[in-house]
Order: C-alpha cells, then structure tokens, then sequence
C-alpha cells in the first residue's frame, strides 16, 4: 500500500493538556507516528513517500480563509503577546458560547484563540501549522493517488484531522485530513465520496462540514457522546439537513460494549456505503477502540484489526485511509499496520 508519511509531524510537540483541573502530559505525542513508520518497515506493505506540497487553495476548500490566516499567524501573534511564551504552548481559555457573537473576529489573541476552537485540551505549539500543513498535504496526495489508479493509500501524519470543522480546531486536530480527501476525490472527477470513520471518538468536524451534502457520505462508528468527547455531537439522530438528509449515519455505541456489538455495527456502516455506491472510499482510521488505549472503553484486540481491514477490502472500492486517534503508542503500530494487512490479504 502507497503510504504518504509526513516527516515533518514531529514540529507539533505538545507540552501538557488540561485534564480535571490539572496539566499532564499529552496523550497525542510524536511516538505515534515513529511507532507506525517502524511497523510499517518490520512488514512488507509497500513504499513510504513524501507528499507534494498542495496549495492552501485545497485547504480552503474546507476550511475558511480566515480561520486558516488564524492558525498559520497563530504562533507568531503568540510570541508577540511575550517573547517568553516561545516556552510556552498556546492553550484556548474562553469561547462565544451561547448568547456571545462569534460573527465579529476579535483582535486580542486568546479571544481569537478560543473563537477558532472546541476546547482547552489541544494545545497549539511553535510547529503545529507546520505539522498539520504537511500532514493535509498527505492526505490530498493520498486522494490523488487513488486517482490514479493506486488501489489503495495511506496518509501516516498526526496531528490527527476529524474532529476539526471548516473553522475550528479542538481533539488534538486542526487541519480536517479526511475531509481534504474526500474534496479532493471530488473536485478530480469523482460523483459520490464515503468516509467512514472509525475511531473512538465522534468525528464531529467531518459531520460538521459535510451535514448538509449528499456528494460525500458520512457514516461513523463511536463512543456514545452522552459519555464521551466530544459530547456534543454524534447522536443517531443527526442524518443531515437539506440535500444531505438521509447522508450522515451516526452509529453510537456505549462505552465498555463487547467487540462483537462494534463488528455488528462495521456491518451496518458498510452496508450503508455499498447502498451509496461511492466512486471511492475514505477510512478516518482511530485505533482508539483498542483494549488497552488510555483514553477509551472499547474492547478491540490486535487481531481484530487484521478483521477489520478484510471487511473494508471486501467493499472493493478505492480506498484512502487516514490515521487518526489511537494512544495505546506501544501497540499503536501493530494494530494500525494489522488493518492496512488484512486490507491487502
Ligand atoms: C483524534 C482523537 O482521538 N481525539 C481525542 C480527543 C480527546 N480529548 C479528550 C481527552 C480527555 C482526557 N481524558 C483522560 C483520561 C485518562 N484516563
Ligand atoms: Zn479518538
């Protein structure tokens, strides 16, 4: 499988994140990515390459022009609030929450800071525009391949992308990868783009930015957001608005449920993109749901991901996955490299 490797994730090097009133260490680290480059080498699963530079004008695409300016100023108008902060990650404070204007761009940095994101847990570092960029930049080249004629891609970055919206960043995601793809598949010739997106977490960015489409189905296999982040969004009852009602399927599962349920529920998201009949598919691909992650309560073992990627082959379409979540770091590898195999076998 042509895999795009973002060398340059590393630039985006959290300190701390804000969990119940304390700072500790950042779930979303560097490692990830090493973890999965190292996997990918043990194996034999094809060639690791660097993207092509895309121009921002793919980017804005998706996102708005000005959240964009926002975030590739960010760490620049950051150092110039105290030179000091170069030590310092940028963590959002405070946001327009019901009843406040968020139509007026405010000057001061932390109100911009807060404007453009969903929470304090995602901190924004000196590389983070760097990161994300060059990871969007494997995303899109991941899409490009596919059309031309690669069966199957991977796009191997972090910071990861479904959680950010067309103007926001928050879940440790900033640019929305999978998003970029699926436009991109789009705008080079495609009538109809699946994603299907399998982390733990609800991808409420790529919901968010696609609601209102029925080019690009979004179906989503996650953690009950009654119980987990991002909490407000991911109910089975949001099936999209106007033109895309009927093209957003939320499939919610409770925390701690049996892999059994989560294979049952795969079933149902992939029947629903074989009735859809997509040009291509797109894989936000968490491995989150595994046992042993720090942050999450699904069950899932390593074998099941070899399971996995089977079933995804067996919709025969074109296909680009996207790393996403997945914070268990030392198993992080195997298990990603497991779907990528059994797509393969
Ligand atoms: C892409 C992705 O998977 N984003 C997940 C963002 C989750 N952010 C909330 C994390 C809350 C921290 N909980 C710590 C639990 C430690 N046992
Ligand atoms: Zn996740």
């Amino acid at each position: 499988m042509l895999t795009f490797y973002n060398e340059l994730h590393s630039q985006h090097r959290a300190r701390y994140e804000m969990f119940r009133g304390e700072l500790v260490p950042c779930f979303e680290v560097p490692e990830r990515a090493d973890m999965v480059v190292a996997e990918l080498g043990r194996r034999n699963l094809g060639r690791i390459v660097t993207p092509h530079g895309v121009p921002l004008t793919s980017l804005e695409r998706i996102h708005t022009p000005r959240y964009l300016h926002f975030l590739r100023h960010a760490w620049h108008d950051w150092l110039a609030l105290d030179p000091d902060n170069a030590n310092r990650d940028a963590v959002p404070s405070v946001w327009p929450v019901r009843t406040l204007r968020s139509d007026i761009e405010p000057d001061n940095f932390t109100a911009r800071l807060g404007l453009y994101s969903m929470d304090n847990g995602t901190p924004l570092t000196a590389g983070t525009w760097t990161a994300a960029k060059t990871g969007a930049d494997c995303a899109v080249n991941a899409a490009h391949a596919l059309r031309l004629g690669e069966r199957a891609t991977f796009a191997l970055t972090r910071p990861p992308g479904h959680h950010a919206g067309a103007d926001f960043f928050g879940g440790y995601c900033f640019l929305n990868n999978a998003a970029l793809a699926a436009q991109h598949l789009l705008d080079d010739g495609a009538r109809r783009v699946a994603i299907l997106d399998l982390d733990y977490h609800h991808g409420n960015g790529t919901q968010s930015i696609f609601y209102a489409r029925n080019d690009v189905l979004f179906v989503s296999l996650h953690a009950d957001p009654r119980q987990e982040y991002p909490f407000y969004l991911g109910h089975a009852d949001e099936t999209g608005i106007d033109a895309g009602l009927g093209y957003n399927v939320n499939l919610p599962l409770p925390a701690g449920c049996p892999t059994t349920q989560w294979f049952t529920a795969l079933e149902t998201a992939c029947l629903r993109i074989t009735m859809y009949a997509p040009d291509a598919l797109v894989v936000s691909l968490g491995v989150d749901t595994y046992a042993g992650d720090p942050l999450s309560h699904f069950a899932l073992q390593s074998g099941d991901y070899l399971r996995l990627g089977e079933r995804l082959a067996y919709l025969n379409l074109p296909t680009a996955f996207i790393l996403e979540g997945g914070y268990a770091v030392k198993e992080l590898g195997i298990n990603v490299v497991n779907v990528l195999e059994g797509f393969e076998t």
